[in-house]
């Protein structure tokens, strides 16, 4: 299986990227995770985005808080399929970095999740890599039922307690 490349800006971004590990390791797909910043290592940023597709990976999440270039510099340099987590800062409240990864001009796609949205990030990782992988595919339909029973014990316990 292709590897999930996982890249954040800063050490301090780690406990949102934790959630995108958390995920991957559920669905057993393998990753590899670093620090790169567009703007403190721009040098490493560029060579791990393009030689990222010859070193096995087939789509990479890129993390970054505040002026949050890295996912657009990582998608700059390559043609695999880049996923944006902007991150919250404590200014700005994530709006400034949601801005700086979505916007990105024709021809340079970054496919943007949530702020925080470091879960999500993975599993829209994960539907990629399912298109040409159909044991992935089958984890994700049983993940995508048991979150669904999980509500449904909710709605149950909520509704035993209102109705
Ligand atoms: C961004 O600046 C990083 O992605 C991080 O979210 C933010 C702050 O970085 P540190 O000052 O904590 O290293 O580049």
């Amino acid at each position: 299986m292709k590897k999930v490349g996982i890249v954040m800006g800063s050490d301090s971004d780690l406990p949102i990227l934790q959630k995108s590990i958390d995920t991957l390791k559920s669905l057993d797909i393998p990753y590899e995770v670093h620090v790169y910043s567009a703007h403190r290592t721009p040098v490493e940023a560029r060579d791990f985005s393009f030689y990222a597709r010859e070193r096995g990976f087939g789509v990479i999440i890129a993390a970054a808080g505040m002026a949050a270039h890295l996912a657009g510099a990582v998608a700059a340099n390559t043609t695999l399929p880049v996923i944006g987590i902007p991150c919250k800062s404590s200014n700005l409240d994530g709006l400034d970095a949601l801005l700086s990864t979505v916007q990105m001009p024709t021809g340079i796609p970054v496919a943007t999740v949530a702020i925080n949205g470091g879960a999500n990030a993975a599993i829209l990782a994960a539907q990629i890599l399912a298109v040409s992988d159909t044991e992935l595919a089958s984890k994700l339909d049983a993940k995508r039922a048991s979150d669904a029973a999980k509500v449904l014990e909710k709605d149950a316990a909520i509704a035993a307690q209102f109705n």
